[in-house]
């Protein structure tokens, strides 16, 4: 039996490999001071995972409602491998919270979907400044981290399984 995505980066030699993978990065400026952080912490997985700096872009939009149109502009591009969104919404501070991050999170699930690209989403959803913080830490506690790494996987777990498709003929 043919097993695809057991362990990150398996089909390619056991550890995630971005070397040859095009990503896109949109971020969103509200909340900033928070989603610097997770630009960071996206860059930083990318940089140690062998992606190569002239292979990235980064596009600033005003707020998380607006990822899923630039999403969908990068997506459908055809010239990356994955889509990396991040952003901040915090309820205390956003009556309309549920509107914001709802339409953020089905907006690039959709993306992802008529795109057929991954589109990981680094949205933190939080009650207050506090718990966002704490998802936009250094390393590992880095939400942008996590979701560039998950990036990286699915990427080479698409490709994989593309490449199998076409051999099998299936
Ligand atoms: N956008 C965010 O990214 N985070 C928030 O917390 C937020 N709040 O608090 O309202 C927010 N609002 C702006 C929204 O994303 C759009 O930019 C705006 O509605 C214009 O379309």
């Amino acid at each position: 039996m043919m097993e695809f995505g057991t362990e990150p980066g398996r089909e390619s030699g056991g550890k995630p490999d971005g070397s040859d993978l095009n990503i896109a990065i949109v971020a969103s400026r509200f909340n900033r001071f928070i989603v610097d952080q997770l630009v960071d912490g996206a860059a930083d997985a990318l940089k140690r995972n062998g992606v190569d700096e002239d292979r990235l872009l980064l596009v600033w939009v005003p707020g998380a409602f607006e990822l899923p149109l630039i999403a969908d502009q990068l997506a459908s591009s055809g010239r990356f491998d994955a889509v990396i969104a991040l952003g901040a919404v915090i309820r205390g501070g956003t009556p309309h919270f549920d509107y914001v991050a709802g339409e953020c999170a089905r907006g690039l699930n959709r993306v992802a979907l008529d795109n057929g690209l991954p589109v990981t989403f680094g949205v933190l959803t939080t009650d207050t400044v506090e718990q966002a913080l704490e998802r936009a830490g250094t390393g590992e506690g880095n939400k942008g981290y996590d979701v560039a790494m998950t990036a990286i996987e699915m990427a080479q777990t698409m490709r994989a399984v593309e490449n199998h498709l076409q051999d099998s003929g299936t």
